[in-house]
């Protein structure tokens, strides 16, 4: 199917007025966020109805996406979140490959017998788990795929103007934040995208003072103590480590969302080609990999770090003592380095 097609598939599914919740994947960011609030409010002008749910809070700064406060997030109410999956005969699925990055959503969302859609831009997409799969690892973000979509819906027909600026201030919210404002994975269509969104008067400079100007002071003095004392720099391998313990979570009031972005940093540094940052968490360690250069993260994550995700950009999962994670980094990478370089 071509994207035309499946974008008239999905329209016809939404026409079929089913009740539908939108999910999204755990550690919410910008663009599931973003995609979620997009399709709900694109949803409601079409004069339907949706319930978003997600698995973990989204951080603060996303919170004015959000202003009547209608997403159900699982961990402050978890009964409600279960009963509008168990109740959901469309579910809508949103920037995630795979049912378990949803974490305690995975089981009600594999054992529901609703219709399963999936947006979504990240690598190997779990194709048996849905009915309809809209995957464009070439997109910036879920938003800019999910736009491109509503564009060829018969309701749209290609004009912007016919969709509600909340759904335009969500999608490009989605846009910025994955694209680390316009930084990576950009693609022409993506300027053409945010240019219709300046034309429909959507608020750049607001959305831009929301997401890359609310750090909190302790949030600021996080990053200062990470990048002088917790970043180190291997030249040989042009690798850049940073971890933050339970200690450093304690110390500067880590709140959900607070390391978001730290990882970009390293890659500022001109040796530097692969940065990686691990966050203890009092269950396992997360991992966050980036890449200025030719290293697939995608690939490293998924051989190392029990993950995934894009080319430049993938996380995951370590379950090791923390002051171990810097050592097995080292040397997971140049192990990785040096079969890539047999291949
Ligand atoms: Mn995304």
């Amino acid at each position: 199917m071509t994207s035309v097609q499946q974008a008239k598939e999905l329209e016809k599914i939404l026409n079929e007025d089913r009740k539908t919740a939108i999910i999204s994947h755990f550690n919410p960011d910008g663009d599931a966020v973003g995609a979620s609030v997009g399709m709900r409010s694109f949803l409601l002008s079409a004069g339907k109805d949706a319930d978003i749910v997600i698995p973990s809070r989204q951080p603060e700064f996303l919170d004015f996406l959000d202003p009547e406060k209608h997403i159900t997030c699982y961990v402050d109410d978890k009964e409600k979140a279960e009963s509008l999956i168990n109740g959901a005969e469309l579910i809508i699925c949103l920037d995630f490959n795979r049912i378990e990055r949803t974490e305690w959503l995975a089981y009600p969302l594999s054992s529901s017998k609703a219709v399963k859609v999936l947006i979504d831009h990240h690598l190997n997409p779990d194709t048996e788990k849905f009915d309809l799969i809209i995957s464009d690892p070439g997109a910036s973000s879920t938003c800019e795929l999910l736009y491109r979509t509503l564009m060829c819906f018969s309701s749209i027909d290609g004009d912007p103007t016919r969709l509600s600026l909340i759904t335009l201030t969500a999608l490009a919210t989605g846009i910025l934040t994955d694209t680390n404002n316009f930084n990576n994975s950009v693609t022409p269509d993506t300027f053409l995208i945010a240019s219709d969104m300046l034309r429909c008067k959507v608020d750049i400079d607001a959305i831009n003072n929301m997401v890359f100007k609310r750090y909190s002071e302790s949030r600021m003095r996080l990053m200062g103590h990470l990048l002088t004392d917790s970043m180190s720099i291997d030249p040989g391998l042009s690798a850049s480590t940073i971890v933050i313990t339970l200690k450093d979570r304690e110390h500067y009031h880590f709140a959900d969302g607070d390391s978001e972005g730290f990882v970009n940093l390293p890659l500022m540094i001109r040796d530097v080609e692969v940065s990686a940052l691990f966050s203890e968490t009092p269950e396992y360690i997360r991992v966050s990999l980036r890449s200025k250069g030719r290293i697939s993260v995608n690939a490293l994550a998924n051989a190392y770090f029990n993950g995934g995700g894009h080319e430049r950009a993938a996380g995951g999962r370590l379950y090791m003592p923390i002051d171990e994670v810097r050592g097995y980094f080292l040397k997971s990478l140049e192990q990785f380095l040096q079969s890539k370089a047999e291949e």
